[in-house]
């Protein structure tokens, strides 16, 4: 079975002979000819030109060999469209100058994908035209993660801020949180019709939330999201989310996908049947030496062999300065396997 519809295979529930492999690169930029293309230009300004977005978007399939790409953009690129400042510092990732903690952003604007010049659709439709072979995954931020910038105005990742707005001013926090559950499903949306073949929820800060407060987020927010999907292809990205994973469960993604803290094999028959898993080694060991990441690599796949629909995936993304041919070991260690 040609490796690149091992993908798509374990996405629908299919049987697959090989485990599909691809990696995030958010803020790892490893490839040296990822800043050929970008030639200085910001991810704004290049998120506008769909020709080098596609470009960039298929690079770790013909450099690295991932079985998939995900579109290159960002999730808070969205947010100027709801009417807030958004610039990116070096060293520091996104910055909001009109936060809501810094009360200059009186209103939420609904977000129109029409009116989005940075939503990905026509670099999709390139990509797609250009590799029709090639999965492709379509991505937002989860909720929570995206208020969470919006309401500190920067990474915001145990969630201090937007938790300390929630127990302060429950209706404004819920209010952001409507508006902005309502922008990422038309963003989902848009991508997906214009050829996504799997859309990614990254909700990097939700594990910051206790049991209690993920419960009101999941039923109130986050539910919306997979119900609005419909039969297409989800995978559910959370970090430090271990004591959600009962609930994780209940969201009706098609996969979860957790992060390296996570005991990703004993999930296998956990989850509801048809639920596929994504992961999880820690980034951090693709830079810790070959025989410990060939170790732990194997160790994953060996005790995900049962598990139907699986994925490997780095538990979160690509760290910067991350050797390229590392990432390429790994990737052959894993196709290496037969099931
Ligand atoms: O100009 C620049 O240097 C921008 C660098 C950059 C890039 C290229 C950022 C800043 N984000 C991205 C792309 C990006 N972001 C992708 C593209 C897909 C790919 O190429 O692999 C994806 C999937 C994201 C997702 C994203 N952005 C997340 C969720 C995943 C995660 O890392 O937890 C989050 C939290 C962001 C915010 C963000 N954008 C950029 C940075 C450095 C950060 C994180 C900063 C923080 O810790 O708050």
């Amino acid at each position: 079975m040609c490796n690149k519809n091992n993908f798509l295979a374990a996405i629908e529930g299919n049987d697959h002979e090989k485990v599909p492999v691809w990696f995030m690169r958010q803020a790892g930029r490893y490839l040296p000819k990822y800043h050929e293309l970008r030639k200085n230009r910001s991810i704004m300004e290049i998120t506008l030109d769909p020709n080098t977005v596609e470009e960039i978007s298929y690079l770790p399939v013909n450099e690295i060999g991932v079985d998939a790409s995900i579109i290159f953009s960002d999730i808070l690129l969205p947010v100027e469209t709801m009417g807030f400042t958004l610039h990116y510092e070096d060293g520091k990732g996104p910055m909001i100058s009109n936060s809501v903690l810094s009360g200059q952003n009186s209103k939420i604007m609904d977000y129109e994908p029409a009116a989005d010049p940075y939503l990905p659709v026509e670099a999709v439709r390139l990509f797609k035209s250009r590799h029709p072979s090639t999965p492709l995954i379509g991505f937002c931020g989860g909720p929570v993660t995206v208020a969470s910038y919006l309401i500190k105005g920067e990474s915001d990742g145990d969630l201090a801020a937007t938790r300390s707005l929630m127990y302060r001013k429950p209706d404004v926090y819920r209010r952001i949180l409507r508006h902005v559950t309502d922008a990422m499903i038309l963003l989902l949306k848009s991508q997906i019709s214009a050829g996504c073949d799997v859309v990614q929820i990254f909700d990097s800060w939700a594990g910051s939330m206790s049991r209690d407060q993920f419960q009101q987020y999941r039923e109130n927010f986050l539910s919306d999201i997979f119900t609005e999907l419909g039969s297409s292809r989800s995978i559910y990205f959370s970090t430090s989310s271990w004591h959600l994973v009962d609930q994780l469960k209940e969201l009706g993604a098609t996969f979860l996908s957790m992060d390296w803290r996570s005991d990703l094999s004993s999930l296998i028959g956990v989850v509801r049947s048809g639920t596929g898993l994504q992961g999880n080694l820690d980034p951090v060991l693709s830079q810790s030496g070959s025989q410990a990441c060939e170790t732990e690599t194997r160790r994953i796949v060996d005790s995900m062999l049962d598990q139907d629909g699986y994925i490997f995936n780095l538990g979160h993304g690509v760290l910067p300065g991350t050797d390229p041919g590392t990432l390429r070991d790994i990737v052959n260690i894993v196709h290496s396997y037969s099931r």
